[in-house]
């Protein structure tokens, strides 16, 4: 299994590039936004406990995550490799990660940061608010909440993937192709 980590601040652009690298590598792409708001579409219970969270721009609580995340990941047992986007996104997440990794006789291959400035990114989650009916998109302080959990939450990440020789960042600025083909050299050479 190639077991990749697709990391960024809010709206770098890992669901977008996700797309474009599951068809590419053929990899299963988890999204663990997108596996929550399906829940809050569907009114389910996780999607009650996850609600409060992630409309106010905080992170949701490990356990749930990482149970869910799990879940998902136990749904595809002969794939390829995974295509993680959104996960993980705290230390507990990342040790937990490579503990069910290690389980099923796996490991994270390679952890890809889209980087770009916050200012860009902010300006991009409001435009995606005009359309995308995502409470987290639409108010600006609560876009900044979200990039005050990704420095105190998800950032230290970084050292945590580069200690292990596993980080790779990548400019995140550019048109979409322009950072697929990006993402793809760092791919096509582990
Ligand atoms: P996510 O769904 O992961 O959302 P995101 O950070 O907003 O997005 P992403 O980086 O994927 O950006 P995208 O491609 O969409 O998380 C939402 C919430 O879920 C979190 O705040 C949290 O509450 C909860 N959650 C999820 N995972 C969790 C975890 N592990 N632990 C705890 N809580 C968790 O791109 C954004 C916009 O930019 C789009 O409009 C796109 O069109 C545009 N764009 C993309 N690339 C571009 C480019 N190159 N140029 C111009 N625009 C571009």
């Amino acid at each position: 299994m190639t077991n990749i980590v697709l990391f960024g601040k809010p709206g770098a652009g890992k669901g977008t590039q996700a797309e474009f690298l599951k068809e590419k590598y053929k990899l299963t792409h988890i999204s663990t936004g997108d596996v929550f708001r399906f829940n809050l579409k569907n009114d389910t219970e996780l999607g009650k406990q996850a609600r409060v969270f992630m409309d106010a721009g905080d992170l949701v609580p490990d356990e749930l995550t990482t149970k869910m995340l799990i879940d998902e990941v136990n749904k595809h047992p002969n794939t390829n490799g995974i295509l993680f986007d959104g996960y993980p996104r705290t230390l507990s997440q990342s040790v937990a990660l490579d503990e069910f990794l290690t389980s099923i006789n796996s490991k994270v291959a390679a952890t890809i940061a889209l980087e770009a400035d916050d200012e860009i990114l902010i300006q991009r989650l409001l435009e995606r608010g005009k359309t995308s009916g995502r409470i987290d998109d639409q108010d600006e302080e609560k876009i900044r909440n979200r990039y005050q959990e990704y420095n105190e939450k998800t950032a230290p990440l970084m050292d945590y993937y580069k200690a292990q020789g596993k980080f790779f960042p990548v400019n995140g600025i550019g048109s979409i192709a322009e950072i697929t083909d990006r993402v793809s050299a760092v791919i096509d050479n582990l």
